[in-house]
């Protein structure tokens, strides 16, 4: 079948065939979050140590999908009573704060390499957010993770995009699909030279949803951790419906979306307010917020914007460079030939 531009277009019944398999092969895995909750423990007990009044809640994939997928690492915030109570608020982005959530990682990181010697243990402190990163020894204590401290906003996204994917029985499987064909392509933030990490793709992924009107609008402020659990339940994924029909029209509709009808140039996908009514110019990000930026000696691009929900004036799409965003749309031409690789 042709496209627009005469590109070729997969056909929908191999594309059903080839995302039944991927749903098949997942589902054969082992996908409960017991070993989330194994580590959990033993974050609980190293934390407990260092302070018995902070608690370390789970966020990211774990939360977001519902299910812990094998070799994924798991994400860990550590939140004071405070941060919990004033569970809508914002996060602190000054020098001092940062210095106070390393200090806390760092006594944490002693704690956790005398209980754990065998685990490596690694503090990152230069980024925008300061992590512990740990990576479990092969074998029982397998599971790696990363740890933050007293930042609500991973638990609030986390719980935007649960709340999102679960209106729509075929969302999270989507999600998986783009995850592993981003990662594939290079084009994950993950991966070497990679631009948008797992978080911006979801992100999109939900953006998607809402401009085809698969989902509700999700207000942003009804997150609130006061209201969250720290470790929010298992939700067991499902065979497609429909022999994989409707996830294998939507996959190829996501791509289509972004490749004919979502404008880079003025639009920003945005979960603040209703789909398709943010852009460029109402949050000043232009060519001269990009000159401004690099006269502070960083590099952010506003060419493909994704606008964190919960960060102020932050592009989740800031490291997609021109030429990033001509691979983008390269691999995502391609992705319609073979329904994102899945039949290469
Ligand atoms: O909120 C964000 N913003 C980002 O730009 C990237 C990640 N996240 C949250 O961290 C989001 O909830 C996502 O699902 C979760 C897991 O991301 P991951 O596996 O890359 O691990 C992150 C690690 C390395 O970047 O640092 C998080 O554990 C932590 N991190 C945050 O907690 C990083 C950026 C950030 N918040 O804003
Ligand atoms: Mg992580």
């Amino acid at each position: 079948m042709k496209g627009k531009a005469g590109r070729s277009i997969a056909a929908i019944g191999d594309v059903r065939a080839a995302v039944l398999r991927f749903c098949s092969e997942q589902l054969s895995r082992r996908l409960d979050t017991k070993p989330v909750e194994d580590v959990h423990q033993k974050v609980s007990a190293c934390v407990q140590q260092v302070d018995p009044t902070m608690t370390p809640y789970i966020f990211g994939s774990t939360v977001v999908l519902g299910v812990h997928e094998q070799g994924s690492d798991v994400d860990f915030v550590c939140l004071s009573p405070a941060d919990v109570q004033d569970g809508k608020g914002a996060d602190a982005v000054s020098e001092v704060a940062k210095g106070l959530q390393s200090g806390f990682l760092f006594r944490l990181s002693e704690v956790v390499k005398r209980e754990h010697y065998l685990w490596d243990v690694e503090l990152v402190r230069r980024t925008r957010v300061p992590v512990l990163r740990v990576k479990g020894s092969l074998g029982v204590d397998g599971v790696s993770f990363d740890v933050t401290a007293n930042r609500r906003n991973g638990v609030r996204n986390s719980a935007l995009l649960r709340a999102y994917f679960t209106q729509c029985p075929e969302a999270r499987w989507l999600s998986m699909l783009v995850k592993q064909w981003s990662k594939k392509t290079g084009l994950n933030a993950s991966v070497d030279g990679g631009c948008i990490t797992s978080y911006g793709w979801n992100i999109m992924v939900v953006y998607y949803l809402l401009r085809r009107k698969l989902v509700k609008l999700v207000p942003v402020e009804s997150c609130d951790v006061a209201n969250i659990a720290p470790m929010p339940p298992y939700m067991p994924l499902e065979t497609p419906q429909q022999d994989g029909q409707a996830l294998a029209v939507m996959l190829m509709d996501f791509v289509s979306y972004y490749l004919d009808e979502f404008t880079p140039e003025t639009e920003v996908m945005s979960l603040t307010r209703a789909a398709g009514e943010t852009t460029k110019e109402m949050l000043s990000w232009t060519k001269q917020a990009e000159d401004m930026a690099r006269i502070r000696g960083e590099r952010i691009h506003y060419r493909w914007c994704i606008e964190d929900p919960y960060e102020f004036d932050l592009n989740v799409g800031r490291n997609v460079t021109p030429f990033k965003l001509m691979l983008l749309r390269k691999h995502l031409e391609r992705a319609q030939e073979t329904a994102l690789l899945l039949l290469a």
